[in-house]
């Protein structure tokens, strides 16, 4: 089953998106996610100008020999680009395998470990009242796991507090500079979860993502105010480079600590995972190497009692959605997914079996992924340059974002 094609379509269905679609001899195609938000045409050139010309030929049922080519073969190994582009492959691959035997690729993986993935939407708000009522919404809806964020009083405009109904964490044109105070947001947030309890109990999981903005001890602080509401998880505390600095926040708090969701391969978590130093990992399909390289952090993790919570905002495309899902339905120690519902717009251009219903998500029984590309109605929405915004401190110092 020789591949004869990969095409790379980059469209902009209410945010941008960099899909790969690798097609057999026989016709057949699967799709791969390769958006790396904020610098997506990298990864499509690289696809396009140095992945796709080693693919054709080769033969489309070899998925973890194409993967260890594509990661020993390049030499510079790791990386957001490489990674992101070699999980494009990875996912289109197993795609077409899905494809080719009639079955879901959940069932290629091992089966159903479950029902369905449990998920957590986004709660957020420019106040605390707005906050809840927005948690509320989720509850009402039949999530059974939110994650919330709040504007910080004294700061302009605060990381993950949406505007509208979905939320988009890039912004158009070039990239938006926006203050950031450590001091103003730690004391923001324990009024917040107090707040949810009262008005939500203790019967729905609660979350919340700090990303990356705090040292070990600021994180450890906040970690420990936050033990009397019980989060089910503390996001990205501190920035992680520096594995060992879990260890400090870890030595103080009980609060149960997530991170990885800018991880892109299993070395920027080992030590995490080997120490325990972490209860959930964090990394995805698209940006860690596909389902392979995935599947193989989750065994790590299984050994040490770590368990998944792959990131899954609005850019990661329903194609990744998909994937995560077959990953998240057959590993043993899945533990969450998180999932930002996509625009519209996103939705028709990715037309998708994955279902919500209870609090929980399903990847269907279509062969393969069980998402497709519209690709005509791709074309009319064209790239359109977007960044994340980026983080100072009151003084203008750059921080962590
Ligand atoms: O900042 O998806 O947990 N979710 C997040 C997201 C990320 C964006 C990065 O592209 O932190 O909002
Ligand atoms: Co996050």
């Amino acid at each position: 089953m020789k591949i004869v094609d990969g095409k790379v379509i980059v469209c902009s269905p209410g945010r941008n998106f960099v899909t790969l679609k690798l097609v057999t001899e026989d016709g057949m195609y699967g799709l791969g996610d390769a958006t790396l938000n904020g610098r997506e045409l990298a990864v499509a050139s690289y696809l396009r100008d140095h992945v796709v010309p080693l693919l054709v030929g080769r033969d489309a049922r070899r998925i973890e020999d194409i993967w260890q080519y594509l990661y020993k073969g390049a030499y510079w190994r790791r990386g957001p680009v490489t990674m992101s582009a070699i999980a494009a492959v990875d996912t289109a691959l197993w795609d077409i395998k899905g494809k080719a035997l009639n079955a879901p690729i959940y069932q290629l993986l091992g089966g159903a470990s479950r029902e369905g993935a449990l998920v957590y939407g986004h709660a957020s708000g420019a106040t605390i009242e707005e906050t809840v009522e927005a948690a509320a919404r989720y509850v009402a809806l039949g999530y059974t796991a939110v994650r919330a964020q709040c504007g910080v009083p004294g700061l302009a405009q605060t990381y993950g507090v949406g505007k509208g109904d979905v939320y988009e964490p890039a912004e158009a044109g070039l990239a938006p500079e926006t203050v950031w105070s450590s001091e103003r947001y730690v004391s923001s947030v324990p009024p917040l979860f107090e707040k949810l309890r009262k008005e939500l109990g203790f019967g729905v999981h609660l979350l919340h993502d700090v990303h990356h903005r705090l040292t070990p001890i600021e994180a450890a602080g906040l970690g420990r105010a936050l033990e009397p509401y019980r989060l089910f998880w503390m996001e990205d505390p501190t920035p992680a480079e520096t594995q060992e600095s879990f260890r400090l926040i870890r030595q103080h708090t009980t609060t149960p600590l997530a991170v990885g969701e800018v991880f892109n391969s299993i070395h920027d978590c080992r030590s995490l995972i080997q120490e325990q130093l972490i209860d959930y990992i964090r990394t995805t399909v698209v940006h860690a190497g596909g389902i392979s390289h995935l599947r193989k952090i989750a065994s790590l993790a299984e050994l040490y009692q770590v368990r998944t919570g792959s990131h899954g905002a609005t850019d990661l495309s329903p194609v990744c959605m998909a994937a995560a899902l077959h990953f998240d339905l057959s590993v043993h120690n899945f533990g969450i997914q998180e999932y930002m519902r996509h625009s519209a717009d996103t939705d028709r251009v990715f037309p998708h079996a994955y279902t919500f219903a209870n609090g929980l998500m399903h990847p269907g029984d279509a062969p393969g992924l069980g998402v497709d590309l519209d690709e005509a109605l791709a074309a009319t929405f064209p790239y359109s340059r977007a960044y994340l915004p980026t983080a100072r401190l009151e003084d203008g110092t750059v921080h962590s974002w």
